[in-house]
């Protein structure tokens, strides 16, 4: 077993389209196969590369979609479909292998969701597996597209999709992502340009449904068209058409209103590189996957994958659901996100019939209050579903959702998982179930950021202080505090700024990333931790003249 730990990342990737071959190769010996995909972007864009690749082998497929995989859906498929059909499962299946070990198919699974439990696949694609992230470094139609990919040469067609689907799951263009979307480039199925990254249609329009970014002025008709004439920029302008320079500055102007929010997540999905699908009946990669995301019902499904494969028969009807969908979205934003409460490491929405709760918790984490994690909770149909955001810069502290949503859900008697940067789930229903998990969510989500290191560090800011108390007297000897921040200076990173008092030294740091801060302050602890060592055994042989302290 190769230790993916200390391998560098492109000897990842390798191994991840190794496991893709072997997908490839299994996939190939089958002439009938159950595709069961994810209900998302993702998952139907997935759904479109298999398809097609599954055409071009000649391969009968049936396709099903669902939002989870339980024991309810897998009797379905095990009683639907004959033992010798081959099961791939895209997008989904990761962390249910337990319900998937009733099935007695053959089982192949394309995934980048967590795996929980001994999958009894015959063969596992999931980044995970190899050290690579699941939820930025490659999505499940990127796991698809290198298994469809390795069936077939010219299948490199399907990398717009793969892309949309990466886009979909608001992915970062990095690792087996950024390797895709070069490929993508290279045979000419998608092409770049950089700006505001959002849908096509007029300025007005745009900033009339967008929600990623979700700005002060967005569906507010009078603040967008004052918005817009600050910037000489004409509403009617299809954002397409803009020069370089227009861009630019609608670009900065977006940026500006974003700055007070402090959060790199939010400045990185509203400006950056805009993706064209040279080869889709829809160009813009946000309008494919916002279209795709927006399809919630079993015929909208079917209609999503011929989409995805050019069938433009259906485009008119999933523009027009997809403008009502942001349009009610815009309005369930403006109404639910003022309620959120707040608790020391987590804010949450509870209600009943909240239309789309997952969008509502992306847009709260991101453009309202990036600094805690955000729960929804929504009530509907007696039961609550739970749809948790985090960001990386809290992941990076310590946080992962997927474990922390789990427990807390599990000891209220509910279930739940995911990404450790999303996250969801279900609890029975009740207000006082809904309160008891956000409880437990906040206790446990506080241990994962492990409040303090070594003294008063938060980690949740890049700015925090190490306060060193001072026992030693200072009536009869020398500050150790003043000696110690002395020898610690040399350690000290630019804005690093000191306070030597009467009884305490405090260190204050002020760094860009949380990392460097919590690199900085275990630096500043260790090398204390060696001054004070030193200073105690110069006491003890005698070198120092003060008063010798207890040592022991
Ligand atoms: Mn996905």
């Amino acid at each position: 077993m190769p230790n993916f730990k200390t391998m560098p990342e492109s000897e990842k990737i390798r191994h991840l389209k190794k496991h893709a071959e072997s997908a490839a190769r299994f996939i190939k010996q089958y002439s009938h196969v159950c595709l069961v995909t994810h209900n998302d972007s993702d998952g139907l864009t997935s759904a479109a590369i298999m398809i097609q690749a599954f055409k071009r082998e000649g391969i009968t497929y049936y396709h099903k979609v669902f939002p989870k995989l339980d024991a309810g859906t897998v009797s379905y498929l095990a009683s639907s479909f004959p033992e010798d059909f081959l099961m791939v499962f895209c997008d989904i299946g990761s962390g249910q292998a337990e319900f998937l070990s009733v099935l007695p198919n053959p089982i192949v699974i394309l995934d980048h969701h967590v795996p929980v439990g001994k999958s009894p696949a015959k063969v596992v694609v999931n980044p995970i597996d190899v050290g690579l992230e699941g939820s930025y470094m490659i999505s499940g139609a990127g796991v698809s597209y290198l298994t469809a990919r390795a069936m077939r040469p010219e299948n490199a067609d399907l990398a717009s999709l793969a892309v949309a689907g990466m886009i979909g799951d608001r992915q970062l263009m990095v690792a087996a992502n950024a390797l895709i979307l070069e490929e993508a480039k290279e045979v000419g199925v998608v092409t770049s340009r950089r700006g505001l990254k959002v849908g096509s249609g007029t300025l007005f329009e745009v900033f009339m449904r967008t929600t990623e970014p979700y700005l002060n002025v967005t569906g507010k008709p009078e603040a967008i068209r004052s918005f817009l004439s600050d910037l000489k920029l004409d509403e009617n302008k299809n954002i397409n058409d803009l020069t370089e320079d227009e861009m630019n500055s609608l670009a900065d102007a977006v940026l500006e209103k974003l700055k007070p929010l402090n959060s790199p997540d939010a400045v990185e999905a509203a400006v950056g590189e805009i993706y064209y699908l040279k080869n889709r009946s829809v160009e813009n990669a946000f309008d494919l996957a916002g279209i795709l995301d927006s399809c919630n019902k079993d015929e909208d499904f079917a209609m999503a994958v011929a989409l995805c494969l050019g069938d433009s028969d259906v485009l008119e009807r999933m523009c027009e659901n997809y403008r009502l969908t942001q349009e009610t979205l815009v309005k369930n934003l403006a109404l639910f996100l003022p309620t959120a409460v707040s608790l020391e490491n987590v804010s949450y929405i509870y209600g009943r019939d909240i239309h789309s709760a997952g969008n509502i918790s992306t847009t709260y984490i991101r453009y309202v209050n990036p600094q805690k994690s955000f729960v929804c909770l929504n009530e509907n149909d007696g039961i609550i579903r739970i749809s948790a955001r985090g960001t990386r810069l809290l992941i990076k502290s310590g946080l992962d959702l997927s474990i922390a949503v789990k427990q807390a859900a599990e000891s209220v008697g509910g279930s739940g998982g995911g990404h450790n940067i999303a996250s969801g789930g279900l609890l029975p229903s009740g207000k006082e179930t809904a309160e008891a998990f956000i409880k437990k969510l906040n206790e446990l989500i506080g241990i994962q950021l492990s409040k303090s290191v070594g003294g008063s560090v938060c980690p949740i800011s890049s700015e925090g202080t190490i306060r060193f108390i001072d026992e030693t007297d200072a009536e009869k000897e020398e500050q150790l505090s003043q000696k110690l921040v002395a020898a610690l200076a040399p350690d000290n990173v630019y804005d690093t700024k000191t306070t030597v008092c009467d009884g305490y030294a405090d260190v204050q740091i002020k760094t860009e990333k949380i990392g460097s801060l919590l690199a900085t302050a275990d630096d500043l602890l260790m090398n204390a931790d060696g001054a004070v060592r030193i200073k105690k055994e110069s006491v003890k042989s005698g070198y120092s003249k003060s008063h010798q302290t207890d040592d022991k």
